[in-house]
């Protein structure tokens, strides 16, 4: 991309883009959390959007000067409530962690129970971390993977849920690569009476793409990113049932933003649009092909995947218990090489946060840059190979320039 007013007025930061331009078209991105916006994304987002100020929502604003502004928000409102079929939407949390506080602010008192998956076994900071304002403010009560199959036991939640009586059940994560069952974490929630929110932000482009199972039919509440399967610019949006709109806007706005970022919010405005597109199912099938396929690829070569593979975009691979190799020394490794990825716990990890047993790999991004199933025999070749020369500088150079050479044939979109 071309940046003519930075290349003159600021090199040096000019210099910065282009090195990380460079980056991200001469490497692997297998950060399951990472992908590649559309060029016309890009260009909302560096729109005069960005000059204005919008506190409030289209039609009630406590600035002047808001007619234009918003026709584009209710578009993406609009074209959000098509994709998912929500009732209702709001598109201004700024991020993924905000809008999860909007959600709890909207539908709890502080000090109130919340049943969320705990974080070391595949959930987030937001669902309850005790350094997190959830965990914080809130009463969590975790739940967790059963240990034999490292999935999650919905007869267990169901135990907790009658026992612990939550106000609110959250289903979501940031590093499970299994089938949620979204209508049993409702019927539980009924028995109980409590909320149901769940935060879809890592599979949103799969359910947008129609590949995977919705909650949002089941659902009170639904959060997601929009940057990461959604392929949109970074921010998240809350859909709800109609009834609970109004509580959700206020604890949005004012109860935690201010001015809305409306450059950013048309941006999603134009990925909501792209997530529209017949294409953008096959683009969400390939997706899940790719993870299948490097699952499989990485299995073959000894690598312990955990809970056995995948079914969206991410897994989990256990690469200390499979090659004596930790997470870190592993993120390390391959970014040696040119492919990011992160270190993440595993179920019942018996290592440290920061330099666990496990490794997160997702597809979404080598997907958008036109990547199949054959290419991701190569990729786990290339893990595979660099995980085993772990201290052979030279070996590892080598991979480097292979890893480049691989990478560029596929174009990133700017
Ligand atoms: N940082 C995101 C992820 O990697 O899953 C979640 O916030």
């Amino acid at each position: 991309m071309e940046y003519p007013h930075l290349k003159i007025q600021d090199p040096k930061l000019y210099e910065i883009i282009k090195a990380e331009e460079a980056r991200q078209k001469e490497g692997l991105e297998l950060i399951a959390s990472e992908n590649y916006v559309s060029p016309a994304v890009l260009e909302a987002m560096g729109s005069v959007l960005t000059n204005k100020y919008s506190e409030g929502y289209p039609g009630k604003r406590y600035y002047g000067g808001n007619r234009v502004i918003d026709e584009a928000e209710n578009l993406a409102i609009e074209r959000a409530k098509e994709l998912f079929g929500a009732e209702a939407v709001n598109v201004q949390p700024l991020s993924g962690s905000p809008a999860n506080m909007a959600v709890y602010m909207a539908l709890l008192n502080p000090g109130d129970k919340v049943l969320g998956l705990s974080l070391d076994q595949g959930g987030h900071l937001s669902h309850g971390h005790p350094l997190n304002f959830s965990g914080k403010l809130y009463q969590i009560i975790p739940y967790f993977l059963k240990k034999e199959n490292e999935l999650i036991d919905m007869d267990e939640v169901e135990a907790i849920a009658l026992r612990e009586k939550p106000k609110m059940i959250l289903a979501g994560f940031s590093a499970y690569s299994r089938n949620m069952d979204w209508k049993r974490f409702k019927e539980i929630a009924d028995k109980i009476g409590a909320h149901t929110f769940a935060d879809i932000a890592h599979i949103a482009g799969l359910i947008a793409g129609k590949q995977l199972e919705s909650p949002v039919p089941y659902f009170d509440v639904v959060s997601t990113t929009t940057h990461k399967t959604l392929r949109g610019p970074r921010g998240a949006i809350i859909m709800s049932r109609e009834q609970f709109a109004p509580a959700i806007n206020k604890a949005v706005f004012p109860g935690i933003q201010g001015g809305p970022h409306d450059h950013i919010n048309a941006a999603k405005a134009v990925a909501f649009g792209e997530a529209l597109r017949p294409e953008f199912r096959d683009y969400s099938a390939q997706i899940i092909k790719n993870a299948q396929r490097l699952a499989q690829a990485l299995a073959n070569r000894g690598f312990r995947i955990i809970s056995g593979g995948t079914d969206n975009h991410l897994m989990l691979v256990d690469v200390f218990g499979s090659k004596n190799i930790t997470g870190k020394e592993a993120e390390h490794v391959l970014e040696e090489i040119g492919i990011s990825i992160n270190k993440n716990m595993i179920p019942y990890d018996t290592r440290k946060p920061l330099d666990p047993s496990g490794i997160r790999l997702g597809t979404a991004a080598l997907t958008t840059r036109g990547m199949k199933e054959a290419h991701m025999d190569t990729v786990a070749e290339f893990i595979d190979a660099a995980l085993a020369n772990k201290d052979n500088a030279a070996e590892l150079e080598n991979l480097a320039r292979k890893v480049k050479r691989f990478s560029v044939d596929f174009p990133v979109p700017a």
